[in-house]
């Protein structure tokens, strides 16, 4: 089975995106067949700075071996060094219906969020991101909740290519988990954590000490029992889905664990296991860190492999399409 996702190199990984899709990516590259790829011509769609943007680029690759990705066994590679990537997005644009982009959640809540910047990027992402995802003949992508709308997209652009132009991509399946697809802003559960708002989120090489201070200042309510409640209690359900991903342990039991206690304590235990959890990944990002070399060799080796596949899919797409 073909395993293919992305993360952009829009800033440092936080638990939402480590729970909801990277957690995922450290099972599936023990089973599957898996390509990772940093989304640098995503990020574009927000103005970067052009002199800090290949160092994050090269940290984000960092980050994700940091936090798990295994060289030997899936291949990583950043996006903007595959050419066919942009070559697909611009075909599958002849066959994207501008209304289908348009209502788009994230091109919504992003035109809003950036009201002076709204570019043509940002509702074409989702074409790019199908061009990500059927260039390498994917069979599944293990995302957030958030990416859903975007891979339903996926699926009909890729049923109309293979209707009008003869059957040349496989129709992939988005990989959502049941529990912490979405996990909530610490600041606020009713809004996802997110790289854009930096006060919601904890990041997976956060301090011990910044731990401890984002988990006992998380937002919950006024109630003192600790139960599963998103309606009710979203902030606690929220900390209960972020405990039941770190331990191992189902959501049931850490309530009955928590009967009769306080939020403060479901608190600062949480915050415990979360400084023992997160420091082998604060430890091998240090190590790489300083081995600059064997990072960018990885992303070599990801970027020839990467290569093959898109050109093999891209000489039929062109011949199915008519081009010279
Ligand atoms: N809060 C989240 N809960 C669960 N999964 C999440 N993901 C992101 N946030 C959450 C998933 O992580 C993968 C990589 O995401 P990304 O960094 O490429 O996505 P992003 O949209 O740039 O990151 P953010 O933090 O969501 O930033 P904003 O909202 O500012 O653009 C994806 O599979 C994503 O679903």
């Amino acid at each position: 089975m073909r395993i293919l996702s992305g993360i952009q190199p829009t800033g440092s990984i936080h638990i939402g995106a480590y729970i909801g899709a990277i957690s995922q990516w450290r099972e599936l590259q023990k089973a599957g067949e898996c390509i990772f790829f940093i989304a640098d011509l995503h990020a574009l769609t927000i103005p970067q700075e052009a002199k800090d943007f290949p160092k994050q680029t090269l940290d984000t690759a960092i980050e994700l071996l940091a936090a798990g990705l295994d060289p030997e066994k899936c291949v990583i590679f950043i996006q903007s060094q595959i050419k066919e990537h942009a070559e697909l997005c611009w075909l599958l644009n002849t066959i994207t219906p501008i209304a289908e982009l348009e209502r788009m959640t994230q091109y919504k809540d992003k035109s809003k969020q950036f009201r002076k910047n709204i570019n043509a990027g940002l509702l074409n992402y989702p074409v790019l991101q199908a061009a990500d995802i059927l260039l390498y003949q994917t069979e599944s992508v293990p995302v957030g909740k958030d990416q859903q709308q975007h891979l339903e997209l996926t699926k009909t652009i890729a049923r109309k290519f293979n209707q009008r132009y003869g059957e040349t991509f496989k129709v992939p399946e988005a990989l959502i988990l049941q529990e912490g697809a979405k996990i909530m802003a610490l600041s606020n559960p009713k809004k996802k954590m997110s790289k854009s708002d930096p006060q919601s989120c904890l990041y997976i090489f956060d301090e011990p000490d910044a731990i401890k201070k984002k988990i006992m200042s998380a937002v919950t309510d006024t109630g003192k029992t600790v139960k599963y409640d998103p309606v009710k209690k979203p902030g606690i359900a929220n900390l209960l889905v972020i405990y039941s991903s770190f331990s191992g342990r189902p959501i049931k039991e850490i309530e009955k664990q928590f009967g009769g206690k306080g939020y403060a304590d479901l608190k600062k235990q949480l915050a415990e296991l979360l400084v023992i959890q997160l420091e082998p990944f604060r430890r091998k990002k240090k190590e790489l860190l300083a081995r600059e070399i064997y990072v960018k060799e990885i992303l070599e080796r990801g970027r020839k492999r990467a290569e093959t596949i898109a050109q093999t899919t891209m000489e039929e797409v062109r011949k199915k399409m008519g081009l010279f």
